[in-house]
């Protein structure tokens, strides 16, 4: 770096984490080694916050909390399987950067990707979300019914939330986003669709999408979508968004002194 370029952009991750004994190993290899070859940012630490995981998963998260210096890693343990929205709540809280990439641990986001979140940053963006509908995006689905059940939710998501219709991929669980954006969330009920939440209370939030391939989970199976279940607390989790979106006094897009 010479002396006039600018410093790196600093980002904290924010993972949520319940049960990834399997892959969270890999995971974490798989972000350190991603890390290390960002120039343009510079990944501050890591933030998991788990539900009480009783297969490994916290003890390798702690392992890494005791002898990750750079970036850090922080882990914070919460009782009771939660939902992931309020968990990924609590670490904005947590995260010491302005810009916090939120992504999930099991190695479906890449981590080469936060690099191309921040890069896509600038002052007047609020949020950049990794999209699988965009120019270099791509989604293979495990199972062909989950193909059809995220085509139905991003539907509905569109009908329900005026927010939702302005990306193409508002389900994304893989974003950056200025910290209090979602930190200054509202506590609400446990659900697993943040993006939803965030673009519910933000419908005018100036976003980007940059288009990501999304891959197959390193281990294990999707603790969100586990036969038809999925759907009645999918429709419960938006209509409860959009209560509180219309409940609540509408706030300004980009709180002075974030920028
Ligand atoms: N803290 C917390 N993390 C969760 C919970 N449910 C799932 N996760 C994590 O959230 C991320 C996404 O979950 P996943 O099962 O892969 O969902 P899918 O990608 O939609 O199939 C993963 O990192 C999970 O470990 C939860 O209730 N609490
Ligand atoms: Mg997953």
């Amino acid at each position: 770096m010479t002396s006039s370029s600018p410093a790196p952009r600093e980002i904290s991750v924010v993972c949520p984490t319940y049960q990834e004994g399997a892959s969270i190993a890999r995971f974490l290899e798989r972000v350190r080694g991603a890390a290390a070859r960002f120039t343009d940012c510079r990944l501050a630490e890591l933030i998991f916050v788990d539900d009480g995981s009783t297969d490994g998963t916290i003890e390798t998260l702690r392992e890494a909390e005791r002898t990750w210096t750079s970036p850090r890693a922080v882990l914070i343990v919460r009782a009771h399987k939660a939902g992931t929205v309020s968990a990924q709540i609590l670490g904005f809280r947590r995260a010491s950067s302005p810009l916090v990439v939120t992504m999930d641990a099991d190695g479906q986001h890449p981590a080469e990707t936060i690099a191309r979140l921040a890069g896509a940053w600038e002052p007047s963006v609020d949020l950049v979300v990794a999209s699988r509908y965009v120019a270099g995006g791509h989604v293979e689905w495990e199972f062909a019914h989950r193909a059809l059940i995220s085509a139905g939710a991003r539907r509905i998501s569109r009908i329900a939330l005026p927010g939702a219709r302005r990306l193409r991929d508002p389900l994304s669980g893989f974003f950056l986003a200025r910290r209090e954006l979602v930190s200054e969330l509202p506590p609400t009920d446990p659900g697993y669709k943040i993006l939803l939440y965030v673009l519910a209370m933000h419908p005018r939030a100036e976003i980007r999408e940059v288009g990501y391939e999304m891959g197959m989970r390193i281990a294990g199976e999707s603790k969100l979508v586990r036969g038809l279940g999925f759907i009645p607390s999918f429709l419960r989790e938006v209509s409860r968004y959009r209560r509180l979106a219309r409940s609540s006094p509408r706030r300004p897009v980009s709180p002075a002194g974030t920028r």
